[in-house]
């Protein structure tokens, strides 16, 4: 039948397409429902922050040793209580917790799934794009993870590390949804990467990119020089490269908001690179492998591009107990589960 002109696609239509494909089944499309059904919320509450007195620091500090913002609290909740009342998500590991949690509302499909609720919310005061990141596994209890602190946790937290702790090449789905001039879903369930806008008329998320390929060369760099004088002497001389106009006469151009999420959309859509290095304040750097690296590196591979920590492909990495149950003095320190694009380590690597 020919496609009408004014045939719109949701994204609930998509994924109801990508199960009659059977290219995921009728558990992992309502996992996927509810985390869209989340992010709903949380563009709600993002766009209403000021107005709604949700702007500021909650007042604690989180596992990752970051003052809790209000809203990360409530996006937090939000994105949890979606995935509980799914039924489908058998432990869920959200980066502003301490460890992942076995959900008991679950009932079929126990997926696992992974999720920064909201990454950049360092943002929000300035109204600056922030997002939320997720990433889906199938349960893996054969998940072999060196359990040096088994003392610390409870045979059914181990079971739930055990679980989380998968390489990101595990990942049946990732996405994320940029809060910015516009809601955007960006979603991959391992047949290319698709992208949806919100249409505020509605409330539903329309299908706008599909199959999106990042460009074979871009023309932006991003990465934070305020770091240049802590990086090594190899990544100052990369970044210095980078400036030099060439034959060409022009060089690449710095772009970097300091919110991973809209940085990565707009490298993804116009090229380029994007990086967080390692550097002498952050030994192992700052973005996390599991919420963050994982996610977006599977993302980036099925539209084309790379995910790598400057010597590994960031989707290999065997992710270690401390990615997921570090404790606070650790992720402060720079050890568990801080890791970054340009510097990761993986306990199995070294
Ligand atoms: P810096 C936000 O806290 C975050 O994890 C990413 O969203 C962002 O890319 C990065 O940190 C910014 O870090 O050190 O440049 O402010």
């Amino acid at each position: 039948r020919a496609k009408s002109k004014f045939e719109i696609q949701t994204l609930t239509g998509w994924l109801l397409k990508q199960e009659q494909a059977g290219v995921i089944d009728a558990e992992l499309t309502i996992v996927l429902s509810s985390i869209s059904m989340a992010c709903k919320q949380i563009a709600s509450l993002v766009q209403r922050a000021g107005i709604s007195n949700l702007t500021g620091i909650q007042g604690a500090v989180n596992v990752q040793g970051e003052d809790q913002k209000k809203l990360d609290v409530v996006s937090n909740e939000v994105f949890s209580n979606c995935l509980r009342s799914s039924g489908r998500t058998g432990i869920i590991a959200s980066e502003e917790e301490d460890v992942p949690v076995a959900v008991e509302e679950s009932y079929s499909g126990n997926y696992i799934v992974v999720f920064d609720p909201l990454d950049g919310s360092s943002n929000i005061d300035a109204a600056v794009s922030t997002g939320s990141i997720f990433g889906i596994y199938s349960p893996n209890d054969e998940c072999i993870v060196d359990s040096d602190n088994e003392d610390e946790l409870s045979a059914e937290e181990q079971r739930c590390v055990v679980n989380v702790c998968q390489p990101g090449d595990n990942l049946l789905a990732a996405g994320y949804c940029m809060y910015s001039s516009s809601v955007i879903f960006v979603i991959t369930i391992g047949k290319g990467v698709y992208a949806f806008t919100l249409d505020p008329m509605y409330g539903e998320f329309v299908l706008t990119q599909e199959d999106i390929k990042i460009p074979k060369a871009g023309k932006i760099y991003s990465f934070n020089e305020g770091n240049y004088k802590m990086w090594d002497d190899k990544l100052k001389k990369y970044m210095d490269d980078l400036k030099d106009p060439g034959p060409s006469g022009k060089p690449y151009s710095a772009r970097y908001i300091g919110s991973l999420v809209g940085d990565f959309h707009r490298t993804l859509l116009y090229g380029g690179i994007y990086g967080y290095p390692r550097d002498s304040k952050s030994k192992n750097g700052k973005l996390r492998l599991l919420y963050e690296c994982a996610p977006m590196s599977f993302i980036v591979e099925q539209a084309g591009g790379k995910g790598s920590d400057g010597h590994n492909r960031i989707l290999d990495i065997q992710p270690t107990e401390e990615e997921a149950a570090a404790t606070a003095e650790e992720r402060i320190s720079g050890g568990g589960n801080l890791r970054n694009f340009c510097d990761l380590r993986s306990k199995f690597a070294e």
